[in-house]
């Protein structure tokens, strides 16, 4: 039986995905390059970075192979455990990257087992507000236009706190930190149902975020991670009512099977991804401009080897936007129109199944990388390479495992 050969896009269409393509960059997490696990343990990594500049490094070399992860988004705590100085930036330069969103660490402190900025003590409160300061003032020596916030604050019973007190206690809190902020600075509100806590999250969905980011100020935006969803959750709805409504600030990619799993994005659910950049592509065609968000990655490689997870990463977010930039929008308005069902299900499904390939590679060659960067990476010899200095380092600085997240 003959094989039905993959749609194709117009010539035109496949111009504009090129052009768009080459303008789309994506941020590296540092702490997806460093041994993470779960609360049971750590499996360690040879070739894990042992610390800030070897993620630089790890990060460098991501951008090397896929030219599109110019920025590394830092975590306070765990990047800068010594204080910060403008040095930092300098060794981020030097691999060839630049230090992007700033993510101040209001969870890890033992004052903040009931909370940190909806804590009833004002102290911690107090503490909670400063700590978001020092990071904005961080962002401001690095020229980051991101403070993205993620709090881990709520309650694991009912009764055990007052809603609206701690709603009320978060809202002046970001407002003290939207004032702080530089004019170029966007204040991210990322939202999760549950974990750590188990009753409620204080941000437990996109609703809350956006409400909180109202209450900061105008810029202050709503941070979609995509694994921090409830399941059978219609992300891509989400994310099209925050574009309507201009208060998407952006992502944290990941895939997810069953809750916050930190998987490599696209490999449970390609389609949920493609159907989220297909709500960004909807928009920029329409507006005739590019939607000024965030695309970040967050991701956490308990097995992975670390860098080969991220370049697999970073590339599938390029191939289902790519994706998403082929679906026919005048013929899909068409079949809109006609209430054309299965028509109009038909033409998403089909650019979805299109071979994007010849597309990809025209934009690695623009971008002056590797056709296929996973695999020429995997040839390098880097993995290998760094594996022997950074157990040679691991064993001078003493650095363990332990039972930690990140
Ligand atoms: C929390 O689960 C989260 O998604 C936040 O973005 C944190 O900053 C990150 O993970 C830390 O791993
Ligand atoms: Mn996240």
């Amino acid at each position: 039986m003959a094989r039905k050969r993959a749609a194709r896009p117009s010539s035109a269409a496949a111009d504009a995905a090129i052009d768009r393509l080459c303008r789309f960059f994506v941020e590296v997490p540092s702490w997806g390059f460093a041994n993470t696990g779960t609360r049971f343990g750590k499996f360690l990594q040879d070739a894990a970075a042992v610390d800030l500049e070897d993620k630089f490094a790890d990060a460098g070399v991501t951008h090397r192979y896929t030219g599109i992860t110019p920025t590394v988004a830092v975590h306070v705590l765990w990047d800068f455990p010594n204080g910060f100085d403008r040095g930092l930036c300098r060794l981020a330069a030097k691999h060839g990257v630049k230090i992007g969103a700033i993510n101040p660490n209001l969870f890890q402190d033992p004052c903040y087992k009931f909370g940190s900025i909806t804590n009833r003590d004002p102290s911690v409160r107090r503490r909670a507000i400063d700590h978001i300061l020092d990071s904005i003032e961080i962002g401001r020596q690095t020229g980051s236009r991101h403070l993205s916030l993620w709090l881990a604050d709520g309650a694991n019973y009912p009764g055990q706190a007052d809603i609206r007190q701690r709603k009320a206690w978060a809202a002046a809190a970001l407002k003290k930190a939207h004032e702080a902020m530089p004019g170029n600075m966007t204040l991210l509100l990322e939202y999760k149902p549950f974990e750590p806590a188990t009753y409620f999250m204080d941000f437990f969905d996109w609703g809350a975020s956006y409400i909180f980011a109202k209450a900061a100020g105008p810029r202050a935006k709503v941070l979609v991670d995509t694994g921090h969803h409830l399941p059978g959750c219609n992300v891509e709805q989400i994310v099209a009512w925050l574009i309507d409504e201009g208060m998407l600030g952006g992502f944290h990619f990941n895939d997810r099977k069953y809750a916050d799993d930190d998987l490599m994005v696209a490999s449970i659910d390609p389609y949920q991804a493609f159907r989220i950049f297909n709500e960004i592509a909807a928009w920029e065609h329409q507006a005739g401009k590019d939607l000024p968000i965030a695309y970040m990655i967050d991701q956490s490689h308990n097995i992975e080897p670390k860098v080969q997870a991220m370049i697999q990463t970073v590339c599938r977010v390029q191939e289902l936007f790519a994706k998403a930039l082929c679906v026919n929008r005048e013929a899909l308005a068409a079949a809109q129109a006609k209430e054309d069902v299965i028509g109009s299900e038909d033409i998403l499904h089909k650019a979805f199944t299109m071979d994007v390939t010849p597309i990809l590679k025209a934009v690695r060659k623009k971008l002056g990388v590797p056709d296929e960067p996973l695999e020429a990476f995997r040839a390098s010899g880097y993995e290998a390479r760094v594996a022997v200095q950074r157990r040679a380092k691991r064993r001078a600085t003493g650095e363990g495992g332990g039972a930690s997240y990140a």
